[in-house]
């Protein structure tokens, strides 16, 4: 088997170890991957090493790394069906949901692939006829990139496209669960004219695989999308050599919706901003926050759709969400709701997996509203990653903002007012990285995505995406040198 890419060949795992990848909705076998450990992270970092030091890709100018990206942008459109047939069958994703996905990638490459051209450095005046100063970008290095399953190729685009746009060479480590859209990647890169030893494939769990890299010497950044307790290990192991890090690591986003808001559009996304793909989403709606007035009539029109919501596998055209990644998660799941309610919050709808038997193979999760929610409680503070939401109530707008900030996450949220002032201001109070005003989930390549407070450090996407894989450089020439003299 060679699912693995290090210095330009397709290899098996030095310890011959494969996994099988099984589809969430009904456990068939997808594949079976080679699975690597510490010993392939450690060939994949010498060979990103040595392709960064000696190679032409970190020196090739802007221009032809900018085309690069445009070509590959093309063959991930052109491989559009198979991709999201890939991607569904690892996630159990709707399959509608995973070519939406592949779009986001190839917007992502395209993008990249033309601001890298634009962002280049600048002349500064030195204020002597006799000196040139200029600012220019370089990239860091060794990039490792480590990226979940829950979007996996969107969220390897995010972080290959700005990397390669500025002239890193790197070691992606997919998620276990999901790495088909990875390894398919690889080979379009590949296709697309990469040099050897730029884009290095490790694949396998994140303690064998994943760990290695984040404390290796020869690594000069870690880019990484997981959970929060995974990310702070990431950045503790990052710090022994200080590398440059980039962590998005989700959160417990709140969705405020003051009585003035259009009722029914607000009803609509509080629902597909917390179920769509089951809530396993990082900026998932998964905290409802309703005024007083018309908490009552809100959520019971949300509880009243959520119970209609119909499950199935990824290829079921009349299912409007899948299933949990794995049974692990859909235990974690339950946990969370267990805990909630033995703190006092009301079960609305769900709380338990489906007794359809056509989904008894599957890892699904009822669409589940818990009501009645309330500082202090474990639903509040932590993030369950899946089909529930959690209500609360508040009475004004201070109460808003301040409940909405109470929690040490701060990734994305969303406003509804038909008050335009009052939604500007609330939203520039909020402590989120991204504040939709009357809508929920939108996401640009040009517009940066990332967390405030521990939802993580650094930017995705927009120029500030480009920005996290760059060193910048200041280089000063006197063009008439001359003795100084001080100490003559
Ligand atoms: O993620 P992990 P898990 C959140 C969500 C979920 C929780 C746990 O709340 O319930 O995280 O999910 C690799 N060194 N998100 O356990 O562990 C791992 O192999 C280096 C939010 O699945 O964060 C995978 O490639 N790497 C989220 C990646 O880290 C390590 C998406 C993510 O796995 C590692 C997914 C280690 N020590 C979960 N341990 C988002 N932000 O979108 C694991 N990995």
């Amino acid at each position: 088997m060679t699912d693995l890419l290090i210095g330009g060949r397709w290899t098996g795992a030095i310890d011959e170890r494969t996994r099988e990848i099984r589809c969430p909705a009904d456990g068939s076998l997808v594949a079976v991957v080679d699975e690597g450990g510490g010993k392939d992270a450690a060939e994949a970092v010498a060979a990103a090493r040595q392709a960064f030091d000696q190679g032409p890709w970190p020196r090739t100018p802007a221009g032809p790394r900018g085309d690069l990206l445009l070509r590959v942008a093309d063959l991930v459109a052109r491989d559009k069906d198979a991709l999201a047939r890939a991607e569904s069958l690892d996630t159990g994703k709707r399959l509608a949901e995973s070519r939406l996905d592949v779009d986001d990638a190839v917007a992502c490459f395209r993008y990249y692939g033309r601001l890298v051209r634009t962002e280049t450095g600048r002349v500064v005046d030195t204020g002597t006829a006799h000196a040139v100063s200029r600012v220019v970008h370089e990239p860091v290095g060794v990039c490792a990139l480590i990226t979940p399953w829950n979007c996996p190729l969107p969220q390897t685009s995010w972080k290959v496209a700005p990397a390669l746009a500025a002239g890193n060479t790197f070691v992606l480590k997919p998620s276990e669960l999901t790495p088909s859209t990875a390894i398919a990647l690889m080979r379009l890169l590949v296709e697309a004219g990469l040099p050897d030893g730029v884009a290095n494939l490790v694949l396998g769990p994140g303690p064998e695989a994943g760990a290695p890299l984040t404390d290796n010497p020869d690594v000069d950044m870690v880019s990484f999308t997981g959970g929060l307790r995974t990310g702070r290990r990431v950045m503790a192991a990052a710090a022994g050599t200080v590398k440059r890090t980039s962590l998005e690591l989700s959160g417990k986003n709140p969705n405020v919706v003051f009585a003035d808001a259009d009722f029914g559009t607000a009803v609509d996304h509080a629902l597909t901003a917390v179920f769509r793909h089951s809530g396993q989403v990082c900026s998932a709606g998964a905290r409802l926050m309703v005024e007083d007035s018309v908490h009552d009539a809100f959520v019971e029109a949300v509880v009243h759709r959520a119970r209609g919501i119909r499950l199935g596998g990824p290829f079921d055209e009349q299912a409007q969400t899948g299933p949990l990644i794995s049974a692990a998660h859909r235990a974690r799941v339950e946990a969370y709701v267990a805990a909630g309610l033995a703190e006092g919050a009301r079960l609305r709808c769900g709380g338990i997996c489906p007794d359809d038997p056509a989904l008894a193979d599957g890892y699904y999760f009822l669409p589940t509203v818990l009501d009645g929610c309330h500082s202090g409680m474990s639903v509040l503070a932590d993030e369950s990653f899946g089909p529930v939401l959690t209500v609360e109530r508040f009475a004004s707008e201070d109460e808003a903002v301040r409940l909405a900030n109470d929690t040490v996450y701060g990734l994305a949220g969303a406003v509804w007012s038909g008050d335009e002032e009052r939604a500007r201001r609330v939203a520039s109070r909020l402590r989120l990285g991204t504040v939709w005003i009357n809508d929920y989930h939108p996401c640009l390549p040009q517009a940066e995505w990332g967390g405030f407070k521990q939802s993580g450090t650094g930017r995705e996407l927009g120029p500030g995406g480009l920005a996290e894989y760059r060193e910048t450089k200041h280089i000063w020439r006197n063009t008439r040198p001359r003795p100084r003299g001080w100490f003559a």
